[in-house]
């Protein structure tokens, strides 16, 4: 039970990938694991909030902020997940996680010119990415000087003319490629796909390509609407909730809420996930505060499936083939009316579910058919189920089928277009859904295209551009020389760290617009500029006034975000101000209007209108109490597909299983972390303690391998093009997981997954299915 020291496990992301941070505790503080069996929420999430406000010095303003979050009217939107606002106005509506969220933004520390004069680049590549953030808010413009390897000081107006004067220097304006992490307001948002259109490209790669791009491309293709169709209403009007593939107590902790009020109503609630996760068992709802005082817990859940990674695909088919064999006997098993008024391909569905044996599915998806066929009994008693998933469904190669197989299995019952029904994707990023709405999409339609070139009089060019990973290879080729991030940590969240690097560094010039300082400004092109932002809980005055800003949550509800608190520095500008700051450097001569848009929001909501389906009447309904909805056709019941109807799906089974003598890693999120944003290495519902280079495995995968608890390990992955890649001395953690699987932390784990590792079906990066082995640290091995 000697766990190696941190500093003995050293990464294999190349001479700049950190030992990881040890946070929270003082570095000789042991890590522990001690399993979790309390709910979720509750007193230990508020201890864990209180000493998150005490490390960013928030005590008197952090809850006064929190007060004003994600209320009707005149709050600003939680900038933490996309979970929709409550809809009746009764509860709190906040969480641990949102909160610790904000108060990461509002911190009174910040980055000055001092701090980068103080540290060079070179120093500052040498810290975690933990201490990185950790500093603060960033508060003026900065360029990279070569000469001294350190951030001076620029004006924003020049730092525009850098940007400006580069690209305008391009061969083609496909050189240039506009990342965006799912942070940004939907009128920044706007602009910028403005600006790169206007500029003549569409690489507009984004966080979506690496988070729920398949849920995208599979329900466009299923039912024409590329977003979820189930509401707050509907979750509260289900008889079954399928929960998939997500880890709601700590990535959605408002669901808990609605898990809970489903609960004690009476709805069946099936999680399918190979780990269980802190939603799915019990909850103290957070904001109810007799429950709080009484430590009294609800259910948040009636039946736990764990079937094996990636297996989702084949307890989903063995669902169908129950709904099937009941059919029979049973008229209303299937909803023949439904199907046969608004599907097509489902006699094909139908005969390849019957020719897919129950040997096959079992072996598939690691589950028994008898376990199978107790959640197929929950989906035919139910009148009404709604699908929710997330990341465990969609980072893999059959992540599209196996979000189609989702669908597959609503239309069987006619789930879809009435209360209490429906496929409802748990989105990531708070306004991720708004940005793809808003323009953010490499593959734009040429109906939206049509749109923008009538409204804003530009010609945007047709032909698609690059994502995330096709940007990464074609900075490798040269292809790629302008890096703008708007927002997020594009250098630690892609996959294949060290090739990620290389290609930023091989760039002319990387601009990151940003309110913190991470990873992404020191692994940087031959120029590079940090641009800092207002967040979203702060005040954005214009010319026109008090600005706000609309979002667009998981269930497509748009309303508006005020900020309240004074700008964390008086140099700081807006995201619309730096889109148009930006867009006139390189457009000299550009008719669009960019200064006299951000002067007044409300006009850039204008011309969104014009262009958005949906956004009729944008200024005024986004002012509704709750804003409004964005009209979903599938919903409806019309389906924009090529057939008019809803399309089954009839994809074989693919093989998920690990090849002998390997296992299958999906990478997560601990409960302590926003993405690339690391708060603590302790990750409660898991029982952790002090510790992220860990890797969670079955107990028997563990005593085959003659490993003991926190025993050191190598884990190498194999890509598909057979090449490998390694983390070493990792610490073996006995877990509650099915045979052949393993599980790790994001984004560390990145450094696994190679860059070639993108589904076929979708390019998105199969972060939850790394083929690896892992076996004894060799150094320990050696001195045995
Ligand atoms: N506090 C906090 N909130 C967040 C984030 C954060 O980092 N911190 N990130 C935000 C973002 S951008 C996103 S996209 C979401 C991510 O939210 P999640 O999707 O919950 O994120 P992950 O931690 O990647 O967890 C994936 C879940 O899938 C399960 N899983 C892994 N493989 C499989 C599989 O093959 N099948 C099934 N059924 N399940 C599997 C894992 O056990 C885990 O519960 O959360 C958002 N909210
Ligand atoms: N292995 C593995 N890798 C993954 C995943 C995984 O599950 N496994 N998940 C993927 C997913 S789902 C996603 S969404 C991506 C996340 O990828 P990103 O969105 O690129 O990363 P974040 O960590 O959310 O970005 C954090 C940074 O955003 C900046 N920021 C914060 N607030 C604001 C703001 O208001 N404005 C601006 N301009 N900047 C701001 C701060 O500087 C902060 O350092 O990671 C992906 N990577
Ligand atoms: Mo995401």
């Amino acid at each position: 039970m000697s766990p190696v020291s941190p500093s003995d496990k050293a990464g294999a992301g190349g001479e700049d990938h950190q030992p990881e941070p040890r946070v929270g505790a003082a570095p000789e503080d042991p890590p522990t694991f001690r399993p979790y069996h309390h709910p979720a929420a509750g007193w230990g999430a508020a201890r864990s909030v209180s000493r998150v406000l005490m490390r960013d010095r928030e005590l008197v303003d952090g809850p006064r902020a929190i007060m004003r979050m994600n209320h009707e009217n005149g709050g600003f939107d939680c900038p933490g997940c996309a979970w929709p606002d409550d809809i009746k106005g009764l509860h709190l509506d906040i969480c641990e996680n949102g909160i610790k969220h904000v108060t990461w933004e509002m911190t009174r520390k910040r980055v000055g010119r001092e701090f980068f004069a103080a540290h060079s680049v070179t120093e500052l590549s040498r810290w975690s990415d933990f201490a990185l953030e950790d500093q603060g808010r960033l508060t003026e413009p900065m360029v990279y000087d070569p000469a001294s390897d350190h951030y001076v000081p620029i004006r924003w107006k020049d730092a525009f003319e850098l940007f400006g004067r580069t690209v305008r220097e391009l061969d083609d304006p496909n050189q240039a490629a506009y990342y965006t992490s799912g942070r940004l307001g939907n009128e920044a948002t706007f602009l910028y796909q403005l600006m790169a259109r206007e500029l003549g490209t569409n690489n507009l790669p984004d966080c979506s390509n690496m988070c729920h791009e398949a849920s995208g491309r599979a329900l466009q293709a299923a039912l024409g609407t590329g977003k979820g169709t189930a509401d707050l209403k509907d979750w509260e009007a289900a008889d079954a909730l399928f929960i998939m593939g997500v880890n709601a107590a700590s990535n959605a902790p408002r669901m808990l809420t609605a898990l809970a009020d489903a609960y004690r109503r009476g709805a069946q609630i099936v999680h399918i996930n190979p780990l269980v996760e802190g939603a799915a068992t019990r909850t103290i709802v957070p904001h109810e505060f007799t429950d709080m005082a009484l430590m009294k817990s609800t259910r948040t859940s009636t039946l736990n499936l764990q079937p094996r990674i990636g297996g989702d695909m084949a307890l989903l088919r063995g669902m169908a083939k129950a709904v099937f064999a009941h059919s029979g006997s049973d008229p209303k098993a299937l909803d023949s009316e439904f199907i046969d008024r608004h599907t097509t391909g489902f006699e094909e569905y139908r005969a390849l579910c019957e020719a897919t044996s129950w040997a096959q599915i079992e072996e598939q998806c690691g589950l028994s058919r008898a376990d199978i066929l107790k959640a197929a009994q929950v989906y035919r008693d139910a009148d009404r189920s709604i699908f929710s998933w997330c990341l465990g469904v969609t980072q893999h190669e059959h992540g599209v089928d196996t979000v189609r197989e989702i669908v597959n299995l609503l239309l069987l019952r006619g789930n879809l277009g009435r209360e209490g029904a429906g496929p409802s994707p748990v989105r990531g990023h708070s306004n991720v859904q708004g940005n793809r709405t808003c323009g953010i999409d490499h593959r734009p339609t040429d109906v939206f295209l049509d749109r923008l070139a009538a409204a804003c009089g530009i010609q945007p060019p047709r032909a698609h551009g690059l994502d995330t990973v096709r940007t990464i290879e074609a900075m490798h080729r040269g292809d790629v020389k302008v890096f703008v991030g708007m927002g997020g940590n594009f250098a630690m969240a892609a996959p294949d760290t060290p090739y990620t690097f290389a290609g930023l560094r091989g760039c002319d010039l990387t601009v990151q617009v940003s309110t913190k300082l991470n990873r992404s400004h020191l692994v940087h092109g031959r120029q590079a500029l940090i641009l800092p932002c207002l967040g979203r809980t702060e005040k954005d005055h214009q010319a026109g006034g008090v600005q706000s800003t609309s979002v667009e949550d998981s269930m497509s509800m748009v309303h508006l975000s005020v900020g309240m608190k004074r700008p964390a520095s008086p140099h700081l500008l807006s995201e619309p101000a730096i889109v148009a700051g930006l867009a006139r450097a390189a457009l000299p001569d550009s008719a669009t209007a960019w200064e006299w848009y951000v002067e007044d929001y409300d006009r850039v909501r204008d011309t969104m209108a014009q262009v958005l389906d949906g956004f009729e009447d944008f200024n005024r309904r986004v002012r509704l109490p709750l804003g409004f909805r964005i009209k979903q056709p599938a919903r409806e019941l019309v389906f924009l597909t090529e057939s008019g109807r809803a399309e089954f799906s009839a994809a074989p089974l693919p093989d998920v299983r690990p090849a002998p003598g390997t296992l299958v890693l999906g990478t997560l999120r601990s409960h302590d972390q926003w993405n690339t944003t690391i708060y603590s290495d302790d990750d409660r519902y898991r029982g952790i303690r002090n510790l992220r280079t860990l890797v969670f495995m079955n107990r028997d995968d563990m005593r085959e391998r003659g490993l003991a608890e926190f025993d050191p390990v190598d884990i190498v992955s194999t890509a598909k093009d057979g090449t490998t890649r390694r983390l070493d001395g990792y610490l073996a953690i006995p877990y509650d997981i099915p045979r052949g699987c393993a599980a790790g932390y994001m984004p560390e784990m990145n450094v696994l997954c190679a860059i070639g590792d993108h589904s076929t079906q979708s390019d998105q990066p199969i972060m939850k299915h790394l083929k690896v082995t892992i076996d004894r640290h060799a150094r320990t091995e050696a001195a045995r």
